[in-house]
């Protein structure tokens, strides 16, 4: 099956059997628990939602098969899925590598709990730079954390590479492929231990629903993270995982359809005389341009640019624009805008910025499936504002 059919049928297979009434959308099954007839035997194998539910368990299956991944597991958001992941698999003492440019809310739960509350240290490393990577590892390293493009500044690293220093020194490999989705990478296949997804971006992709997951191929260490999923309980609903069933249909369309409008309005942005850098993993401009055409099919619709202009001006030009939302996430069908500094990444401190290269007035924008004529033209009466 190809990535468009998996996305609509897997996990949604009508069952004619064990009772089923045919459904071509699997119903939401809100119960919390399930009797048994006898003691010994848990209905269909159900027996308290926590621990396996119906409707999730069809999305799970879903949300494996477009990474393709043996095992997929969904949680409450893409923060519970990064807590149960490193709750499961580091102990105190432990060592971290991750890229240094991460969403705000991961640096946040690395540092703030896991460095400060459990003794797990975090190096962050400049990742496209392999050298520091390997010059980062110690005795006590058990994982290194990526993000390929990263949040916010798209810088890309190369996953296989990487894989194989994870594989030398024994190391858990995670990517979070929140950005390009499973539709434009699959991180797998580059020799990743275990996917991150924050679900609630493109994979639902209508701001509808917060969700995360992970997504596995190794069998011990699905188990290990399934009985956590329940130990520690941070599931995703029924009504939820319905929601992300139904919104990773379409993702595939979705996905060409935000690369076409991302595409067009570099163009026009690249071309503008107040913008004065763009990064886009589209634009050949994008240091790391030839490594995006290997390990991704795509190159999203996230962008970053800085005007030239202070922040000021730059927060004019954002209060100006009428279909690119002030807001933060990304991945939903509208367009949204955000200014990183003050909004995403506001819990890093203005230190930790500037040594990642993230600028005040550097400005996110997550492109909508609007049509891009009227993108275009809601970009360009914003630029005539501010001056005005
Ligand atoms: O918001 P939540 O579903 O908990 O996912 C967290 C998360 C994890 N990983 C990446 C790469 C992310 O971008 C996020 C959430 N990011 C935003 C809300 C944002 O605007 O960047």
């Amino acid at each position: 099956m190809k990535f468009d059919t998996r996305a609509i049928h897997v996990g949604e297979e009508p069952n004619f059997k064990e009772g089923g009434m045919g459904d071509v959308v699997v119903p939401i099954h809100l119960s919390s628990t399930f009797a048994r007839a006898e003691v010994d035997t848990p209905t269909q194998g159900y027996e308290y939602s926590r621990t396996q539910n119906p409707t999730r368990k069809a999305l799970e299956q879903r949300l494996a098969s477009l990474e393709n991944a043996q095992y997929g597991l969904a949680f409450s958001s893409g923060m519970a899925a990064e807590t149960t992941l490193i709750l499961s698999l580091l102990k105190e003492g432990d060592h971290i590598i991750a890229f240094d440019d991460l969403y705000g809310g991961s640096k946040r739960l690395f540092n703030r709990l896991f460095k400060a509350r459990f003794n797990i240290h975090v190096t962050y490393v400049d990742a496209r730079d392999l050298n520091a990577v390997q010059a980062a590892i110690l005795k006590k390293t058990k994982m290194i954390w990526l993000e390929t493009p990263t949040n916010p500044l798209l810088k890309i690293c190369d996953i296989e590479t990487i894989s194989e220093i994870c594989k030398k020194n024994e190391l858990l490999l995670v990517v979070d492929n929140t950005f390009m989705s499973p539709y434009f990478q699959n991180p797998l296949k580059w020799g990743a231990d275990v996917v991150v997804h924050s679900s609630t971006k493109y994979i639902n992709g209508h701001s509808d629903s917060v969700g995360g997951s992970l997504m596995i191929n190794n069998h011990e260490i699905f188990e290990h993270l399934k009985f956590m999923q329940n130990a520690t309980g941070a599931i995703l609903s029924p009504f939820d995982s319905y929601m992300v069933l139904r919104g990773s249909k379409t993702l595939g369309i979705r996905m060409e359809k935000h690369q076409t409008n991302a595409l067009k309005i570099c163009e026009f942005l690249e071309k503008h005389p107040k913008v004065s850098k763009v990064i886009y993993p589209g634009l050949k401009s994008h240091p790391e341009y030839d490594l995006t055409n290997t390990q991704m099919s795509g190159f999203g619709g996230m962008i970053s640019f800085e005007l030239n202009a202070d922040l000021h001006k730059t927060k004019k030009f954002v209060e100006s624009l009428k279909y690119f939302l002030i807001a933060e996430s990304l991945g939903g069908v509208e367009s949204l805008i955000e200014i990183p500094s003050l909004m995403t990444h506001a819990s890093l401190t203005a230190d930790d910025r500037k040594q990642i290269g993230l600028s005040d007035n550097l400005i996110r924008l997550s492109v909508g499936i609007e049509d891009s004529e009227d993108l275009l033209q809601d970009l360009d009466q914003a630029f005539y504002r501010i001056d005005t």
